[in-house]
């Protein structure tokens, strides 16, 4: 069954010129990239993304760590990756969520670290279910970011709409 599955290559990633060897791996999957840009990261976008871990006790790290703020690093790399079962692929080149239990050969085993704050830097996000996936594209991507049509959409007239164009 095709899929899509959001993949954010994390500040840890970035800073450690990581980009071009995770999308190396990912490549190893034959999914096809429908989606790609770099974002500064909200506070908002951040709680959001992370809004199902709201309650534990490392939320304000984690949200400190996506936003850049432990690497210098204000930005992620966001992608949607689409094909056969994408979203399992992506999640076993991946590896475990702990970077020290993920595989040696995935991608989080083989860059990812535990700090001694405690803070998992496992170098990439990549959605967990459709539900998830779902979710998650469409809080990180507008439609017409997205090369194809994953996901139903409407045409809505906006009455006063600013919008920063080019000088
Ligand atoms: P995943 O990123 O594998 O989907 P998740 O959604 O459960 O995992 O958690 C999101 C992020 O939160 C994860 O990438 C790193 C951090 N995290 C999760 N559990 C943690 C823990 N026990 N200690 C520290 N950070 C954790
Ligand atoms: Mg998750």
């Amino acid at each position: 069954m095709n899929q899509q599955t959001l993949i954010l290559i994390k500040p840890d990633g970035l800073k450690k010129s990581l980009t071009g060897n995770i999308l190396t791996r990912l490549s190893e999957t034959k999914l096809e990239i429908v989606a790609a840009k770099m974002v500064r990261v909200s506070q908002e976008l951040a709680q959001e993304h992370y809004k199902h871990l709201k309650n534990k006790d490392f939320f304000p790290e984690l949200i400190k760590y996506i936003r850049g703020e432990l690497h210098q690093r204000r930005k992620v790399m966001a992608l949607v990756y689409w094909g056969e079962s994408a979203i399992q692929k992506v999640r076993d080149l991946a590896g475990a969520t702990n970077p020290e239990e993920a595989e040696a050969t995935s991608i989080r085993g083989s860059y990812g670290r535990i700090t001694t704050g405690g803070i998992y830097e496992n170098v990439l996000h990549c959605s967990s279910n459709e539900q998830e996936a779902e979710r998650e594209i469409k809080l990180w991507f507008e439609p017409e970011e997205i090369i194809v049509d994953l996901y139903p959409t409407k045409i809505t007239q906006l009455k006063s709409y600013k919008k920063r164009v080019w000088r």
